[in-house]
């Protein structure tokens, strides 16, 4: 019999969790137990994992020696906390927060740019899962870049609502019902109405004028192409979508490429469907292709006409699915299948 794990799911109640307890149930992954934890309001509730009912328990309470595995998605100040006492325990903590990633001896991966670097969970016990925007920008970059080299990138984000959670998906509904029915709005947590609008923020403001979500797509570009070289300019920007985030990324290559060779590359990558029509409809868009779904898709590949090492590229792909839970399964079962 093939080995089967222990998995603990921390934050399994949210937005993130519970997709991937849905992504660990579609994909066989080898599940002994499942243990489902979140915070002592959620601790007592029941819910289903391949058929059999699971009690959700309190973190607070959880001993981590019972687990071989840890998807974390509960907030970087609970990582800080408990992922270091998993890890201590002999859990391997796959981090879907921001409280890891930059710390030069953790593994920051995305399968199919970097899976080697998970041999490095050793040091710490700890693999950080990148941020949702990040993870789609690179599968989409990987191809070029190995071929032709980037020298730089302009990205705009337009990302969906579910990246801040599920109080944030009510909190676009609630708005987009109220405006509908002349109702007053209340924004609780966006600093201004979501629905039918579009904020220039996400996540914190930094001293440099660049939001948090701006500058973890720097950094985070740097540490998993592992070149401090590769410029990056990223405006981040939240619109009224629920799943599903897109990107126009604006690339100047080392060397030249057309969009017949893109085209090419993107044939045998590994996570991507190329929908590039150039006619009504032609393109994959947020909600209507990406949602629910793990391809990143990639549409209007286009020459810049204003550079002559310019290619345009629009990058969609669901944000809780490739951008948080199916990456850290995917993670998990590279963990298994060389390490554990
Ligand atoms: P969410 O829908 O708001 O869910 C938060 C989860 O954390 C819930 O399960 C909640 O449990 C649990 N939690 C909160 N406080 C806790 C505590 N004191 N002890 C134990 N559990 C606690 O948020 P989400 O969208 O799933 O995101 C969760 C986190 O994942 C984010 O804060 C972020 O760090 C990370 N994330 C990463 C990405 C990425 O880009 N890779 C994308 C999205 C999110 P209760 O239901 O009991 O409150
Ligand atoms: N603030 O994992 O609000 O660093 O969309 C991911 C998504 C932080 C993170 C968001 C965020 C993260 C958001």
């Amino acid at each position: 019999m093939s080995k089967k794990y222990n998995v603990a799911v921390v934050g399994a109640t949210g937005a993130v969790g519970v997709t991937m307890l849905a992504i660990l149930e579609e994909r066989g992954f080898p599940v002994d137990n499942v243990y489902a934890l979140a915070s002592s309001r959620s601790a007592g509730k029941e819910i289903q994992f391949n058929d059999k009912t699971i009690v959700i328990e309190d973190l607070a309470e959880f001993d981590f020696k019972k687990a071989q595995i840890g998807l974390f998605s509960a907030g970087a100040s609970i990582s800080k906390v408990y992922a270091p006492i998993a890890a201590e325990a002999g859990c391997v903590v796959i981090d879907n927060t921001s409280q890891f990633r930059y710390d030069d001896h953790i593994p920051l991966v995305v399968p199919e740019v970097n899976p080697e670097k998970i041999a490095n969970y050793k040091d710490h016990g700890i693999i950080a899962n990148p941020n949702c925007s990040t993870i789609q920008m690179l599968v989409a970059l990987k191809p070029i870049y190995d071929a032709v080299g980037i020298d730089r990138l302009n990205v705009a984000t337009y990302q969906a609502v579910s990246g801040t959670g599920k109080e944030a998906i009510d909190e676009l509904n609630q708005q987009s019902s109220d405006i509908l029915n002349d109702e007053i709005i209340s924004c609780d947590v966006y600093p201004k109405q979501i629905a039918f609008n579009v904020l220039p923020h996400i996540d914190v403001f930094l001293d440099n004028g660049y939001t948090k979500e701006e500058m973890k797509m720097v950094w985070e570009t740097q540490k998993i192409m592992g070149d401090d070289n590769i410029k990056v300019n990223p405006t981040a920007v939240r619109v009224p979508v629920i799943y599903g985030h897109s990107e126009a990324i604006h690339l100047e290559t080392k060397k030249k490429i057309t969009v017949q060779e893109v085209n090419e590359l993107y044939k045998n990558a590994p996570g991507i469907t190329v929908l590039d029509d150039r006619n009504d409809g032609g393109y994959a868009t947020a909600a209507t292709e990406s949602a629910g779904q793990d391809p990143v898709f990639v549409s209007r590949i286009r020459e810049d006409i204003s550079h002559p090492m310019g290619i345009n590229l629009w990058v969609v792909s669901d944000n809780v699915r490739k951008g948080a839970a199916l990456n850290s399964v995917q993670i998990a079962e590279i963990l298994i299948q060389k390490y554990i």
